[in-house]
């Protein structure tokens, strides 16, 4: 097993391609030849492919990273890697790719000698590796277009990559030898030319004009002609019909023509041969969007919920970083719990969606600790303990009952208010968070609130908690009190609009007008959705709440 590096091969006179998708990621077994990025330029884009097969250790690129020739892109544990393959092997990136047999220019006239002409031009399909047979996919001009040097006259693309092919030559088109669906090899004559005087020196004519490609081109790795890049670049690309996963199925102009208009070329609708996307259909979709009638993903996310019609959802933030950890040290990967899956998602959106408010508190516990603390050792042989999390829940509900807009959800215009009282309370498990609920607590008592709980608990830490036992709360404790801290913001428990964090109660010295007095105070952390509830009511919630703790008979008042 050794370490390969793997380069960006001879990509020709293409100083910098960006880096517009990653193929695999750390930890991909990946094959020789399997494509790894994607670059893009103004006239191709293109697959880099492996030179070895192996385990991907590290990328040594991210999204929007320029890339040129010998820029590594991988770092893969080989066990096939031979001497040429020796990591950091300097600027021999054709050789870093495996690359075949060089293909030899099928062009007589190099481009640099061949860009002007008088009289007919013959333009020749230049070097383009060794694909053979690629499909002629799209038309870029027609007969009687006065053409510039360059200009690129049709696109073809193979399985690996889609390219322009351009004019070796300025002047006037005669006649196209092609048209879609045909296909193309080096050397073909695909148009005529009535060549006109340019910058440079004029060729005699009749002239077999192909851009040539003077570097050996390597099979699968894109190689682009010096004088004529666009033309002898290999480009990968969607293959027709199975377009590369995430990226749209258009030519790079026609991605090129797109960006320049800010147009998300993957929202367009192709109307070309087996739906690829046309320089005319994001034209159309430009003048859609300018007349308002329709509207992309990004201005939908960004329009308010009455206007789009929509849950008006959407943040218009920066791409979550992609980090390769290791450049930094050893790391593992380990596939979130399918709990954390869940919850997270949940946590995300009702983070994102709830303008939440936090108010803090405390409770004096002290007599109520004292009376479980008592109740308990005088009840031992019942085999129930009762916990400050029981006496807790029927608080809230006092509270709730006091305060009605805390049992509530938020239905569009309207407020659901609810005359049940459902409590759920937040348990730690191995495999994440679950907030199983204690029904109609309102018509049970401490000790079976206690009960309960126990049961709850322990189904919940042995992964049993079915949909029923975690449905249908009207507010959620989140209590912290065994672990420790001091304060925190509980997120809401959607469509709940309240949640009551609790943490570790601790004596504090308090004065009770003439001295200061050791003291169990409990701190309350009661988050809020600011769309139901002001923060006057949830200050007096608190208090409240705090009040029934301190003297827990005002509850039967
Ligand atoms: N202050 C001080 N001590 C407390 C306390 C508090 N607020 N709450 C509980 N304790 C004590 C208990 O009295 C108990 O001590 P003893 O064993 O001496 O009686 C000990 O801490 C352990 O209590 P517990 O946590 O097992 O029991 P509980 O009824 O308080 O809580 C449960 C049960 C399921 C809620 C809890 O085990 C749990 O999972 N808590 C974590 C909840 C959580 O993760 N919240 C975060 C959500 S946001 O990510």
């Amino acid at each position: 097993m050794a370490l390969v590096n793997i380069q960006v091969p001879d990509i020709g006179d293409f100083d910098e391609v960006g880096v517009i998708e990653l193929l695999v990621k750390v930890g991909d077994t990946v094959k020789a030849e399997q494509s790894l990025i994607t670059v893009e330029s103004d006239k191709a884009s293109m697959e880099i492919p492996s030179s070895h097969a192996g385990v991907v250790k590290e990328l040594k690129i991210a999204l929007g990273d320029k890339v040129k020739q010998g820029s590594v892109i991988a770092v893969v544990e080989s066990a096939d890697a031979g001497a040429a393959a020796a990591p950091a092997a300097a600027p021999a990136p054709a050789a870093a790719v495996s690359a075949p047999a060089p293909v030899a220019a099928p062009a007589p006239a190099p481009a640099a000698a061949a860009p002007a002409a008088t009289g007919p031009v013959e333009v020749r399909v230049p070097d383009i590796g060794d694909f053979k047979d690629v499909a002629v996919i799209e038309m870029l001009v027609k007969v009687g277009d006065t053409i510039k040097v360059e200009q690129s006259l049709f696109t073809v693309e193979s399985d690996k990559a889609s390219m322009e092919i351009p004019s070796p030559a300025a002047g006037v088109l005669k006649e196209l030898k092609v048209k879609i669906g045909d296909t193309v090899n080096i050397g073909d004559l695909v148009a005529l030319l009535e060549g006109t005087a340019s910058a440079a020196a004029p060729v005699a004519a009749p002239v077999a004009a192909a851009a040539p490609a003077p570097a050996p081109v390597a099979a699968a790795a894109p190689a682009v002609a010096a004088a004529a890049p666009a033309a002898s670049v290999p480009v990968p690309a969607h293959q027709p019909g199975t377009p590369t996963a995430g990226l749209p199925h258009a030519s790079p102009s026609v991605r090129k023509f797109a960006r320049e208009l800010g147009v998300p070329i993957d929202e367009v609708k192709g109307t070309g041969p087996k739906g690829r996307i046309t320089q005319d259909d994001v034209a159309a979709f430009t003048k859609q969007v300018m007349a308002g009638a329709v509207q992309t993903k990004a201005q939908a996310a960004k329009a308010p919920a009455a206007a789009s019609g929509g849950s008006g959802v959407g943040l218009d933030l920066l791409p979550w970083p992609k980090v390769d950890f290791t450049k930094f040290g050893p790391v593992e990967r380990k596939d979130l719990s399918r709990i954390k899956k869940i919850s997270g998602a949940n946590l995300h959106r009702n983070w994102v969606v709830i303008p939440h408010v936090t108010n803090h508190d405390d409770a004096d516990i002290t007599d109520l600790e004292a009376f479980r603390v008592q109740f308990n050792k005088e009840n031992e042989k019942s085999g129930v303990k009762v916990t400050m999390l029981a006496f807790m829940i029927k608080a809230a509900v006092a509270a709730l009952k006091k305060f009605p807009e805390f049992n509530s959800s938020l239905d569009g215009d309207q407020l659901v208010m609810k005359n049940y009282f459902h409590i759920g309370f937040a348990a730690d498990t191995p495999n994440g968070l679950v907030v199983p609920v204690i029904r109609d607590a309102d018509k049970k008592g401490i000790v079976q609130i206690s009960q309960e709980m126990g049961d709850l608990a322990k189904k919940a830490r042995d992964g049993k908690l079915g949909p029923a036992d975690m449905t249908g709360g009207c507010f959620s404790i989140s209590s912290l009190g065994g672990i420790g801290g001091r304060y925190f913001t509980p997120i809401i428990n959607a469509p709940e609009v309240a949640i009551m964090g609790v943490c570790k109660s601790s004596l504090e010295p308090k004065w009770d007008g003439k001295q200061f007095a050791p003291r169990l105070m409990l701190p309350l952390s009661l988050s809020w959705d600011h769309r139901v509830i002001d923060g006057a009511a949830a200050a007096r919630f608190n208090v409240y709440f705090a009040s029934l703790l301190a003297d827990f008979r005002r509850i039967v008042m």
